[in-house]
């Protein structure tokens, strides 16, 4: 493989998180401190669970933590037991939310070109044992959200989307987590908006909101009633003043991102073995993400090559998400995890990578980085 480039001076990463001006945060932390309330639904907190409740366009919102243990809330909330369908093309928290609730994972293959669960191969997963859907709207593509509520309903199953990367998607002009029984969204550093840490359930039963408020603050209904055996996912003051601070920037990071993916599609476009996520035309995207599948046959340079290639130039791409779920030594006797239920997801997992995305990065740096992805090439 031949190089042209010099490396980067700084290090460039898949992401770096959207820093508001310090002196906005200070003046929110004074707010704090003179109020000596640090946690356990603040004002902040409320105040940001009603301003998300309006940007997301959903019914209920309740802030957590984080969204892990937002997950492991949602599938408390619906009881769900027995087994439920997901898929491997994810983050490690999402089966393991479910073996925290001793569910058993199923994993479901995906659709190569969305990158998302196979909703035409949920319906051969489905045992009497099944209880509920956990799709993932991976790198922020909705999943085929009407075909698995459609699946859901004919079966009695619940829906649960793990919307980590989904902040502000919205399909037919819906928010994305109006979709399902909960969705939840991470709040974590590395995403769109974030409150460094944190994340959120979304759902439309009014009867789940007291509920899930309970599991998330121990079951405590008063001092003197603790009605279940909840956990600790409250989202403190800092963390949702971080996040309201952040809200007034969410729509210029967006833009800057939507300018840098366009400028990577328009200098990857009609590269031999070099392809990207599908998205339909009814989706607002919130370019969480950017990613390429390699197609090595095609490319000549396979993405491992590229990934380690991309390092010598100080540009640390990220394999989201190899290895499968499905690999992880927890997972691989399950029966699902056998490679012949899951040779899209095998292959994806081996092609995708992850580019650098965030506001920050200039024309310039995507346009260098698209030369020495070129440069790969065999
Ligand atoms: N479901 C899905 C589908 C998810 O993707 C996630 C999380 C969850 C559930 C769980 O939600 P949370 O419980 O996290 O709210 C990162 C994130 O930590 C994780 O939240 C995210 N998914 C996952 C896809 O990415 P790592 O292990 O890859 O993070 P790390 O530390 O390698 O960071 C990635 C890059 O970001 C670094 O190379 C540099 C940059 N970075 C990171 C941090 C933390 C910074 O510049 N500053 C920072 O503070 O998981």
């Amino acid at each position: 493989m031949n190089n042209f480039f010099e490396p980067f001076d700084e290090p460039i990463y898949v992401t770096r998180p959207l820093l508001p001006n310090l002196n906005d945060v200070v003046e929110q932390l004074k707010q704090i401190w003179n109020s000596k309330w640090l946690t356990n639904n603040g004002p902040k907190h409320n105040c940001l669970e009603e301003k998300l409740k309006n940007i997301l366009k959903v019914p209920y919102l309740s802030l957590f933590n984080n969204g892990t243990i937002a997950l492991i809330v949602a599938c408390q909330s619906l009881r769900l037991s027995g087994e439920v369908i997901t898929t491997p093309f994810t983050f490690a928290a999402t089966p393991h939310v479910l073996t925290w609730n001793n569910i058993k994972p199923i994993f479901c293959d995906i659709d190569p070109l969305t990158m998302n669960i196979d909703s035409n191969k949920i319906e051969s997963m489905i045992t009497p044992q099944t209880t509920a859907i956990l799709a993932v709207h991976v790198f922020g593509v909705p999943c085929d959200v009407f075909k698995i509520q459609e699946i859901a309903d004919r079966y009695g199953l619940k829906v649960i989307y793990d919307a980590a990367h989904a902040f502000n998607v919205e399909v037919n002009g819906v928010g994305i987590g109006n979709f399902g029984d909960i969705s939840m969204m991470s709040f974590h550093a590395t995403k769109l908006f974030h409150t460094i840490e944190g994340g959120s359930l979304t759902y439309a039963d009014k009867n789940l909101k007291q509920r899930i408020d309970l599991l998330k603050n121990f079951g405590i209904k008063n001092e003197e009633e603790v009605v279940m055996p909840g956990i600790n996912g409250k989202m403190n003051e800092m963390q949702a003043a971080v996040g309201l601070v952040l809200l007034n920037y969410i729509k210029e990071e967006r833009k800057k991102r939507q300018v840098l993916i366009n400028k990577y599609k328009e200098c990857l476009h009609g590269i031999d073995g070099i392809y990207f996520q599908e998205v339909s035309d009814n989706v607002r995207s919130n370019y969480q993400y950017f990613v390429i599948k390699i197609n090595q046959d095609e490319f000549g340079a396979s993405r491992d090559a590229v990934y380690t290639g991309f390092k010598k130039y100080n540009v640390f791409t990220r394999k989201y998400f190899y290895p499968l779920c499905s690999d992880f030594t927890c997972y691989r006797q399950l029966p699902s995890s056998a490679t012949a239920n899951l040779l899209a997801a095998k292959l994806i997992s081996q092609q995708v990578l992850s580019m650098p995305l965030y506001g920050e990065l200039s024309i310039q740096d995507v346009e260098r980085i698209c030369d020495m992805l070129k440069g790969f090439k065999g």
